[in-house]
């Protein structure tokens, strides 16, 4: 069965400018935005701009330029907040989160980006 996308979803939202965002860096294809509720130091979500429900969905449908956009954002962003562990004491842990057992609350594409602590057990 083919996706289907709610372009509802808060995310859908956030990239269209009808809800406010703490913007952390953007490209063509990508956006990174702080999460509302973090569960770490440092907690990001990284979000294509394309309507993809999910990891699964991204995978099966993107372009090869989102899809090299994305990975390589994503690393970007770790480099922008300081967390990459080349650098002492620090690393991270991303984690996306697809559909109900893995889950998801929104219906867009998102990995988190969770650092700036020994991260132990998660429930992003
Ligand atoms: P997940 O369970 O993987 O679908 O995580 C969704 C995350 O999105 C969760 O950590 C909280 C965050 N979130 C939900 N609503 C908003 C919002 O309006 N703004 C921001 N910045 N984050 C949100």
């Amino acid at each position: 069965m083919p996706y289907s996308y709610d372009d509802q979803n808060i995310f859908a939202k956030i990239l269209r400018g009808e809800i406010p965002c703490k913007k952390l860096a953007e490209t063509e294809h990508c956006l990174a935005f702080h999460d509302i509720a973090p569960q770490a130091p440092h907690h990001v979500l990284v979000i294509p701009k394309g309507a993809y429900v999910n990891y699964d969905h991204f995978a099966k449908a993107a372009t090869d330029a989102e899809i090299v956009d994305f990975t390589r954002f994503v690393g970007a962003v770790c480099a922008q907040l300081g967390v990459c562990p080349t650098e002492a004491q620090a690393g991270y842990r991303l984690i996306s989160n697809a559909g109900p057992d893995g889950m998801q609350e929104v219906p867009h594409l998102h990995v988190h980006i969770l650092a700036g602590a020994n991260i132990g057990p998660l429930t992003a």
